[in-house]
């Protein structure tokens, strides 16, 4: 049975428009493309493309840049197949980038959320007692009020270097992109004066200093005392919360959004500006007294370890937040004797909460300084973008991320939108329309031009992911809860398979099959922050590319 794969959100008038067919033909096909009337406003023949490795299908794929005109109810057929309805339309991507942002507030902690504000998703504060955690018996003999911050996921931990990646790509995409200081986002604070953006994040960044240790290190996270079962709202959450020990990854983690974060509230509030920076060089000097204190792999119960045993990539990454913001020497020096300042950052992968360093790279090459050698810091951007974009040009669904032996990771979706910011920041510094093509085309595949013809987006497309793994969103398990929320991403496929169902389902699937929309398929469907982070980021780029 042939099939169809197209961006079920739809196309830019002035962007980049193909599709990929599953057929067995080896030859060209003809393709037609109709309007919402049902009349065929262009034809052509298919590029056959072979066997794609990520899913194993033979693959052509069909090219209608040739159409411009808007509307709604398009359809592409070929091989007695037709697409989902798309769109072709100038204003997609604003309503995307609103949304994936607004999911932040559902994740709050230590606050009620109000139903007026999210339809459908009101709920009493979770977690008020996290104002005083004790630490487990290994992390230190003090209580801390940590109350606040996102849940990272499906769970209710709270976790510093998830949090920091995450703030980072927020503020990244408020300092480096247009149209997001005026996003309307219906919190609480909205209309008190500052971008609603910056009234989200100042969320998790308070969260962030209040988890620094009296030391001057971070806590590496905070979450129950063991695992707790789906559903459960975060008020009904009876687990007790222990503080885990402090880390060096968390400490830098820390050091580097609070740097970014005093560089960026600076106009709106000098004096938090001062506290995080006070914060920030406060935590980079712990971490350089303390700089092997690694989180392990086996600190799991109750919550995920985000274990890291190398923080190269996260002293660069703070050197040069704190370069950015303050241009003093010692911090130029840190960056300039890095051994990540001049390796090969944008690999077979992505970066990630563990992989910081490109965060460090991405910032030097677009926030202006005086920092010697800033050409060969932005040449190395445009390298790694050249690298994604002629992986996504042998792609058939365009997806510039092809991992060593398809083995696709935990977060997948994430991956392969953090090489498309990649993409778009050598956009900004060549302003090549190669670089903007490719991560308007690498939407396509989130949004539907897949092998699955899903839209990993919840509320987008025709047929999209709803029923990813949170404990409070479990529609799934309990039909009084909601899906979650519009704008949602879904992890997407993880060879791993580490959950029971991905395992008894999926077992010897292909790359982009690794997947299941099933809410207890936590490895391969959950929702976190970190992955709707890069979502808003792309989806601001886009915003932007309309006209
Ligand atoms: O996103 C994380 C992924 O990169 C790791 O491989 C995985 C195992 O350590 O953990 C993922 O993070 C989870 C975290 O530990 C707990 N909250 C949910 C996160 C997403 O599944």
């Amino acid at each position: 049975m042939a099939s169809v794969a197209v961006n079920q959100v739809g196309y830019l008038p002035s962007g980049p428009k193909r599709a990929t067919v599953v057929t067995d033909a080896l030859e060209p096909l003809p393709w037609q493309l109709t309007d919402g009337d049902g009349r065929v406003v262009a034809t052509g023949t298919t590029e056959p493309r072979g066997t794609d490795a990520s899913s194993g299908q033979n693959v052509h794929t069909i090219d209608f840049g040739i159409h411009h005109e808007t509307g709604t109810g398009y359809a592409l057929t070929a091989d007695g197949a037709t697409s989902r309805p798309f769109t072709i339309g100038a204003g997609l991507y604003r309503p995307l980038l609103t949304d994936a942002m607004k999911f932040f507030y559902c994740q709050r902690s230590g606050i009620e959320i109000r139903d007026e504000l999210r339809p459908g998703y009101g709920r009493p504060a979770g977690h008020l007692s996290d104002s005083d955690v004790p630490c487990a018996p290994d992390a230190g003999d003090y209580r801390l009020d940590v109350r606040g911050g996102w849940y990272d996921a499906g769970d209710q931990g709270k976790y510093v270097v998830n949090a920091g990646i995450t703030v980072w790509q927020l503020l990244h995409a408020f300092e480096h992109r247009g149209g997001v200081d005026d996003l309307a986002l219906d919190i609480p604070e909205s209309g008190n004066g500052i971008p609603d953006l910056l009234n989200e994040v100042r969320w998790e960044l308070d969260f962030l200093l209040r988890m620094q240790a009296p030391d001057g290190m971070a806590h590496h996270k905070m979450h129950d005392s063991e695992w707790i079962g789906l559903p459960t709202l975060p008020h009904l959450n009876p687990r007790p919360r222990v503080l885990r020990p402090v880390s060096t990854a968390a400490t830098l983690n820390l050091a580097a959004v609070a740097a970014q974060g005093a560089r960026i509230f600076r106009k709106y509030d000098a004096d938090y500006a001062d506290l995080l920076l006070a914060a920030a060089r406060t935590a980079y000097t712990a971490a350089e007294t303390n700089p092997i204190r690694y989180a392990p792999v086996d600190d799991a119960t109750g919550g995920g370890p985000y274990d890291d045993d190398d923080v190269r990539d996260e002293f660069y990454w703070a050197a040069a937040e704190l370069y950015l913001t303050t241009a003093e020497q010692q911090y130029a020096d840190a960056v300039l004797a890095s051994p990540l300042h001049t390796a090969d950052v944008f690999g077979p992968y992505a970066f990630d909460w563990a992989a910081t360093a490109a965060a460090a790279r991405l910032d030097l090459a677009l926030t202006p300084s005086e920092l010697p050698g800033r050409d060969d810091v932005r040449a190395s951007v445009i390298a790694g973008a050249d690298r994604y974009l002629a992986v996504q040009r042998a792609h058939p669904y365009a997806v510039a991320y092809a991992p060593p032996g398809n083995q696709w990771d935990w977060g997948s979706n994430s991956m392969v939108l953090n090489n498309l910011v990649v993409l778009a920041v050598a956009h900004d510094l060549t302003g090549e329309a190669r670089y903007r093509d490719g991560v308007l085309e690498g939407l396509d595949y989130i949004l539907g031009r897949n092998a699955l013809n899903l839209s990993y987006v919840t509320g987008y497309g025709t047929d999209f992911a709803k029923n990813q793994h949170s404990r409070w969103y479990a529609h799934q398990l309990d039909p009084s809860l909601p899906h979650p929320p519009k704008g949602t991403l879904a992890g997407g496929p993880n060879s791993g398979l580490q959950d029971e169902l991905a395992q008894a389902r999926l077992a010897g699937c292909v790359g982009q099959f690794c997947y299941l929309d099933d809410i207890e398929s936590w490895s391969t469907n959950e929702l976190t922050i970190n992955w709707n982070a890069p979502l808003v980021w792309v989806a601001a780029f886009a915003a932007e590319s309309n006209s």
